[in-house]
């Protein structure tokens, strides 16, 4: 916040009033976000991180600018539902200035993206960021030259250190359109013609809904992206148009020296013919790049005499299963410890206070509500912080850990060998690890998957197979209490897992492309991952403890007040299908509510190992909690969602059912 306010301005007159940050995936327009703005927007090294616009405020001078970071984006052509935001919000007006960040080690590429939004006829500013990697690289960039070229300022900078933000700020006010490249003539005189037509066919180019250049619609439409169908629905005629002038200039043509091996090009398959200018673009890119970079002999010759380095080494698929293996195996290890630490320190600290609040209660009637409250308030606190508490901490520094080191996308990679079969892509392993974090940020998360078909089935398996940190330890923690076999439950879990996912994959058909973009591995800043686990423990005080505590005591409550009897009348029907008592349901029903307020039920009832075991194993697959489902509605539709409720709650019975059969 200190830096955001103590930018000076030399001609506040010229400053925007809507700044967008633009640049592709995982390039630090996060990390330009926060040192601007003062925000708290999640930093993490792997590409997806940003998947909603987050907004913050500039303030220079007297003068307030609004700041938007956007999701990360390939190009102006997107597949996926966070990189559409970002392609929207250039698309539909409002931004008065574009800084578009770059990747200085990984310079063609992202101009690629530069190059398009050149056409967009909005001011621009290029920050080169991570300029320290490239010069680590060998590789020297000219940014005059690079201005010269491109005809807008360019800056470099080292985002993580600080270094030349107050370079970036001071060109805000003299970002300019720049030179948009020239295409082959005979692309130039097609679009030419399409943007003649445009006007004549589409009222207002400059409308409410398309304030960008005509020469951008028209290459737009040239390219063909879904988000210009609803512009074909609504005319129709120009459909045709573009269709007919697509073939008259190849369209559909080879792109194979293109993008499309990285994926990236919107004429990647048949529902997005390639048009020559998403190829001349990238040819274009390519020579920018190679005009202002120059390689230094002496970076060369240190990787050439270095020999493979660390990130060659790992990202092999051998390299990948030991990395994957050591993770787990020290995440659980670290876990256990923690866990076991804080249970002994919880305990010795929290005994004298137990024992007086227990003595404090015998002095009132039994059965009183102020008894009740004294008894049930020491479980609804002891269980939140001597479990729940250091494992979903020590749950969320691992993944901050593994975010910021780029190891989460190289285990993705690996995992992903064993995920393949349920036809999901590379990308659907991040968010299903996050998952174990918390799930609703990882049904947002799921926004970086290529199509709605892998999106549903991540989602499904996100809300009845994947347990949340806070679940996974109130689970283990009640299992405790009721000698409960962990390994039938976990087993049960990862059998809901494959085989949720296995049948859901041959259900919905589909082509689950393998496309990840693996980070370069860097040092963890221990500043961001403790910032980020602070950010997400928050949770923990401001809902898990407050609900464990509700519950707790409003559980003791009805049950001491006998208001849950009626549910003992199922008994004989739910012992003879399940093997359980008749109240098991209510933990069950609990779980649409909140998966980790579930065991909790289950503490109030005399139950043994066997029906524990069944009880947790329902609950542990049971409904995604009423955070998650309204996220689902949203994300994936309210049909989709009750879908998912009704196949959890199905699958829960299932389960209750096989164990009591199979269990002796
Ligand atoms: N070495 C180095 N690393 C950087 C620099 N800027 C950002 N990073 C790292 O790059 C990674 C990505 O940074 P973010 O700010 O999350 O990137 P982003 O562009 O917002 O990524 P998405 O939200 O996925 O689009 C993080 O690990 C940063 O620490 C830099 O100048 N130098
Ligand atoms: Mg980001």
């Amino acid at each position: 916040m200190e830096l955001a306010t103590s930018y000076g301005v030399a001609n506040p007159a010229r400053l925007p009033r809507t700044i967008a940050l633009v640049g592709q995936p995982n390039v630090g327009k996060s990390v330009i976000m926060n040192a601007l703005t003062g925000t708290r927007a999640f930093v993490s090294n792997y590409p997806g991180t940003t998947v909603e616009l987050t907004e913050g405020t500039l303030v220079l001078g007297n003068k307030r600018i609004k700041v938007i970071d956007t999701p990360g984006t390939y190009s102006l052509h997107s597949d996926t539902e966070d990189q559409r935001v970002t392609q929207r919000v250039l698309l539909e007006g409002g931004v008065d200035l574009i800084i578009n960040v770059i990747d200085a080690a990984n310079l063609a590429r992202n101009l690629y993206l530069t190059l398009q939004l050149l056409d967009l006829g909005i001011p621009l500013v290029v920050a080169l960021n991570q300029v320290d990697r490239a010069k680590a690289a060998g590789l020297e960039i000219d940014a005059k030259k690079l201005e010269d070229i491109l005809g807008v300022p360019v800056v470099p900078i080292v985002a993580t250190k600080g270094e030349g933000l107050r370079e970036l700020v001071s060109a805000i006010g003299r970002g300019r359109v720049g030179k948009p490249i020239r295409f082959s003539d005979q692309v130039e005189e097609v679009i030419a013609h399409l943007e003649r037509e445009i006007a004549k066919v589409v009222p207002e180019v400059r409308g409410r809904r398309r304030s960008h250049a005509s020469r951008a619609l028209a290459i737009h439409l040239m390219e063909h992206d879904r988000v210009d169908e609803d512009l074909f629905d609504l005319y129709p005629e120009l459909r045709t148009l573009v269709e007919s002038l697509q073939r008259q200039v190849g369209a559909g043509a080879a792109c194979s020296r293109c993008y499309r091996s990285c994926a990236f090009c919107p004429a990647r398959d048949e529902e997005h013919p390639s048009f020559p200018t998403c190829l001349e673009r990238t040819v274009q890119a390519r020579a920018i790049a190679s005009q202002v970079t120059s390689v230094r002999a002496s970076g060369l010759m240190r990787g050439a005499l270095r020999g493979p380095t660390l990130e060659d080494l790992l990202d092999t698929p051998a390299g990948g299963l030991v990395i994957t293996a050591l993770t787990a195996y020290f995440s659980y290890k670290v876990i256990v410890f923690v866990m076991d630490l804080f249970e002994r320190l919880v305990a010795v600290a929290t005994s004298p206070l137990l024992e007086w609040i227990t003595s404090l209660a015998a002095r009132f009637p039994e059965g009183s509500f102020a008894g009740l409250l004294l008894t049930s308030l020491p479980e609804g606190l002891v269980l939140p912080f001597s479990v729940v508490f250091p494992a979903m901490f020590t749950i969320y520094m691992l993944m901050g850990f593994l975010e910021d080191t780029g190891l989460l996308p190289r285990i993705a990679v690996t995992v992903h060998r064993v995920t393949s079969f349920m036809g999901l892509p590379g990308q659907a392993v991040v968010p299903l690890i996050l998952g174990f974090g918390c799930r609703a940020p990882a049904v947002l998360a799921t926004r970086s998957l290529p199509d709605k078909r892998s999106r549903l089935i991540v989602a499904t398996l996100l809300s009845m197979a994947v347990p949340c940190a806070a679940s996974l330890a109130i689970i283990t923690g009640v299992s405790e209490v009721f000698k409960v076999n962990l390994l039938v439950v976990y087993g049960v879990v990862a059998a809901v897992f494959t085989g949720t996912g296995v049948i859901l994959g041959r259900l919905f058909q589909g082509e689950g492309e393998f496309v990840l973009e693996v980070p370069p591995l860097r040092w963890p800043s221990f500043s961001n991952v403790w910032r980020k686990s602070r950010v997400r423990m928050s949770g923990f005080f401001l809902h898990v403890l407050p609900l464990l505590m509700g519950v707790s005591v409003i559980l003791r409550y009805l049950v001491s007040g006998g208001y849950l009897n009626f549910l003992s009348a199922l008994g004989p029907v739910t012992t003879r299908l399940f093997g359980v008592r008749g109240e098991v349901f209510a933990a069950v029903a609990m779980t649409v509510v909140q998966r980790y307020l579930a065991p909790m039920v289950l503490l109030n009832l005399p139950l043994s190992p066997r029906e524990a075991t069944i009880a947790v194993s329902m609950v542990s697959v049971s409904m995604p909690c009423t955070p998650v489902l309204a996220l689902l509605v949203k994300e994936v539709g309210w049909r989709s969602a009750i879908f998912i409720l009704l196949l959890a709650l199905g699958v829960s019975l299932g389960v209750g059912l096989a164990l009591n059969v199979v269990l002796p």
